[in-house]
């Protein structure tokens, strides 16, 4: 197995929580500025995570959760100024530092920076979501730390095809072989393993905790911190109580 190089971060669920309080939140407001009487409460959010994409997601819940909605005849500008309203709501919200990044994500990210190994990210979601969240819920220069950022509809095909993986690769010019994938949800790792990557870690939260994580080395609750460590869901974490680089690299070498 060749040298770890790099870490590739999935942002949603997996830096922050971003979901139910976040993304959940915007979408309602973008909807009553519309004047919609939609509403997706925290049950009905987790079953519209189903899809990725936020556009994609608001098209899942009309042709399956509100069927009976008049559909006006452009419905693909709907979804685009909707969608739009949402991101304004959401990037407010982070900039009013309304989402901390999960326990144990500056620390692992700043070990990883003084070492040098190479950092990027793959999400599905709006590449101006990744900014502000990564500015007001990280360091003001975080976007920075990463050497790529592939976001959004850089990739027509969202999570879980591989696609988001294989672009970031790609710009990096680097093989999935020596790269460890981070994620918090079944549609991500598929994404992930699809691209090649084979080790890939998972941090479950609320909304994946029941997912399927087949295809991941290990599965966790949390990064963690020293005294505050995570619980192993599935997989060896070698007796280590927080995720640090020299877990890492154990854990890159013997995948
Ligand atoms: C995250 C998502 C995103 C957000 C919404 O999936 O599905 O769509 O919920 O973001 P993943 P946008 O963590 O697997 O990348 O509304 O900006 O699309
Ligand atoms: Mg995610």
């Amino acid at each position: 197995m060749a040298e770890l190089q790099a870490l590739i971060f999935d942002v949603d669920g997996t830096l922050a929580d971003t979901e139910r309080d976040g993304h959940r939140v915007a979408f309602n407001k973008a909807f009553a500025d519309a004047g919609l009487d939609w509403d997706w409460s925290v049950e009905l959010y987790g079953q519209l995570l189903e899809v990725t994409g936020g556009k994609e997601r608001i098209r899942f819940y009309l042709d399956h959760f509100n069927t009976g909605f008049e559909r006006p005849d452009d419905l693909d500008s709907f979804i685009v100024d909707l969608h739009k309203k949402k991101t304004a709501h959401y990037t407010n919200m982070l900039a009013e530092g309304a989402i901390p990044m999960r326990s144990g994500v500056k620390r692992l990210l700043q070990e990883a920076r003084e070492v040098g190994l190479r950092l990027a990210i793959a999400t599905t979601t709006t590449p101006s979501n990744v900014s502000a969240l990564l500015q007001h819920s990280l360091d003001a220069d975080a976007e920075g730390w990463f050497e790529v950022i592939a976001a959004g509809d850089i990739v027509p095909a969202k999570k879980p095809a591989p696609d988001i993986y294989s672009w970031a690769m790609q710009q990096m010019d680097i093989s999935p072989d020596v790269c460890v994938a981070f994620e918090d949800s079944e549609n991500g790792v598929k994404s992930a393993v699809g691209a090649g990557i084979n080790t890939v870690l998972v941090t479950t939260n609320d909304y994946t905790e029941d997912h399927d994580f087949n295809g991941a080395e290990l599965v966790l609750d949390q990064l963690g911190e020293p005294g505050d460590g995570f619980r192993v869901i599935s997989g060896d974490a070698g007796g280590a109580d927080h995720v640090d680089l020299a877990l890492l690299r154990r854990f890159h070498a013997g995948a």
